[in-house]
């Protein structure tokens, strides 16, 4: 008896000492707000080649380089969810949140990245996670790719191929019939032509200031495609909505000098606007900035014509307006400011974007380097993306903070209390249209480059253990609390 007394009395001093409601943030999200978690088919799946399913570009490079992994890993196993379908739904479910954004692993389903064999094992596998899901009450999120091409199409050039277009329209299709009749949501694409194709990250094609521009060219031609199909083929029978995520950073000026903040500008346009404004802009297209530098550079390079592919006026009015909803990857901000013109000795991404790059060293950090806590940047970036794009529906599909993965995950609630009082006020002050909001991620997984050094999740996995056993973190109890108050509960600001 005294001892349930005694703690329900320091469970009492503990729940007080966190909460400083002068400094909670207090509106409510609002009343058809949806709250979900991520992740994505390679970072959490593994079976990576198991009943039939394909290599991927990821299977074949952290095969073939493990050095390039920082602690020499792979995901072959990773959380092993595509052996846990239940136990992870069921974590889903404890959470409460609305939906589960999720990729597919298109050589799971396609192992050559054709659909004249379609891997009975890849129907299954999704079908189950699927209907675990709907069964719960909990809306799939499909992304259709996230990174992790089939290495057969990566042979063919990968997105710089325009004939991916038709390529990935056939692997749509084989998703909208096979599964959408259960998924509200589908993303096209996680955008990331820029590592990709202009860095040695996988695929790792390297010829920056060629690449990348061919990438999102077709990239962007691929997804039109697919919201057509969506929308006369599956729309009316399947009711559901289709978009694209953008990896969204805010770039804030250095100083106050003009420079800056045109280099700040250019930041937006080259690095945010490059993928959105050809879908989400009024005019469609490339924004002008992004087509004068490139071109500007190009000239002075000797190139005929612009290294920027050029759109037909028919190809912008197609590519425009092909969304229901934005979906926005949103972690941190970066400062920017002018730099001098580069000699124009190669074609260079950086070089067409003539821009410094820092962050500030006031900015508290995580355990990624390039991941700053800065809430304020995530609302002006809502902000801008308001106001150059006609307040589209935005669906933050990640948004998330990097530890050692300690159960005991302070920083992490402190990031999301922060980001999620940010969220509020684009909402309710700025009137940003923000319809939902997804955590990354759902689980500790493999974070590409950086191996399992990086960990994003609400669920800590042993890595260790082959059972691959979950817990939830304090971040998770947290993050179940606001979703069940629809606001934000406890105000640790002041605890860190
Ligand atoms: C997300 O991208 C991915 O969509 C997700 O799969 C991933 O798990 C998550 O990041 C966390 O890493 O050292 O400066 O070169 C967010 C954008 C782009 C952020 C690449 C990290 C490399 C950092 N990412 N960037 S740097």
């Amino acid at each position: 008896m005294t001892v349930v007394l005694l703690s329900t009395f320091l469970l009492f001093l503990l729940t007080t000492s966190r909460i400083h409601s002068e400094d909670l943030n207090t509106k409510y999200f609002p009343e058809n707000f949806l709250f979900g978690v991520a992740s994505s088919a390679y970072q959490i799946e593994g079976a990576w080649n198991e009943s039939g399913k394909g290599e991927s570009i990821w299977d074949h490079f952290t095969h073939k380089h493990p050095e390039r992994v920082r602690d020499r890993s792979n995901a072959d196993i990773a959380c092993d969810s595509y052996h846990k379908i239940k136990e992870d739904v069921a974590l889903l479910k404890e959470l409460g949140v609305d939906f589960y954004r999720f990729s597919i692993s298109w050589s799971r389903l396609l192992p050559t990245g054709h659909v004249n064999y379609i891997n009975p094992d890849g129907i299954r596998y999704y079908n189950e996670l699927i209907d675990e899901l709907v069964a719960n009450g909990i809306k799939p999120m499909v992304t259709l790719n996230h990174w992790d091409l089939p290495l057969n199409l990566q042979k063919l050039g990968g997105w710089t191929n325009y004939f991916l277009v038709d390529i990935f329209v056939d692997f749509a299709r084989v998703a909208f019939e096979n599964f959408g009749d259960r998924v509200p949501y589908w993303i096209t694409f996680n955008s990331g032509c820029d590592v990709g194709y202009g860095t040695d990250q996988p695929p790792g094609i390297n010829q920056s200031g060629i690449a990348e521009y061919l990438c999102v060219h077709v990239t962007l031609k691929a997804h039109a495609r697919v919201y057509y199909l969506y929308d006369k083929e599956f729309r009316k029978t399947q009711k559901g909505q289709i978009g694209m995520t953008i990896d969204g950073k805010w770039y804030e000026p250095k100083t106050d000098a003009k420079e800056d903040i045109e280099a700040a500008t250019r930041a937006r346009e080259f690095l945010v606007g490059w993928m959105m404004h050809a879908i989400y802009h009024k005019d469609g297209g490339y924004p002008q900035v992004v087509k004068d530098r490139i071109a500007y550079r190009s000239k002075h390079e000797t190139f005929p014509i612009s290294r920027l592919p050029q759109f037909t006026p028919e190809e912008i009015d197609y590519i425009k307006g092909t969304y229901d909803f934005l979906g926005l990857n949103i972690y941190t901000t970066n400062l920017v400011s002018d730099r001098e013109e580069d000699p124009f000795d190669e074609p260079s991404y950086e070089k067409d974007l003539r821009i410094e790059v820092t962050q500030d060293p006031s900015w508290p950090t995580s355990n990624a380097d390039w991941l700053k806590v800065v809430p304020q940047g995530a609302r002006n970036l809502l902000n801008w993306l308001k106001d150059n794009y006609g307040n589209p529906p935005i669906i933050i599909t990640e948004n998330g903070y990097a530890d050692k993965g300690q159960l005991d995950d302070t920083g992490r609630m402190n990031y999301y209390q922060l980001y999620l009082s940010a969220v509020l006020d684009a909402i309710h002050d700025d009137k940003v249209n923000v319809i939902a909001y997804t955590a990354w991620s759902f689980l500790d997984n493999f974070e590409w480059l950086d191996g399992y050094t990086q960990k994003f999740g609400l669920h800590h996995i042993d890595f260790d253990d082959p059972d691959r056993p979950r817990t939830p973190k304090q971040s998770a109890k947290m993050y179940k609390d606001i979703i069940s108050h629809r606001r934000l509960t406890v105000d640790l600001k002041e605890e860190l």
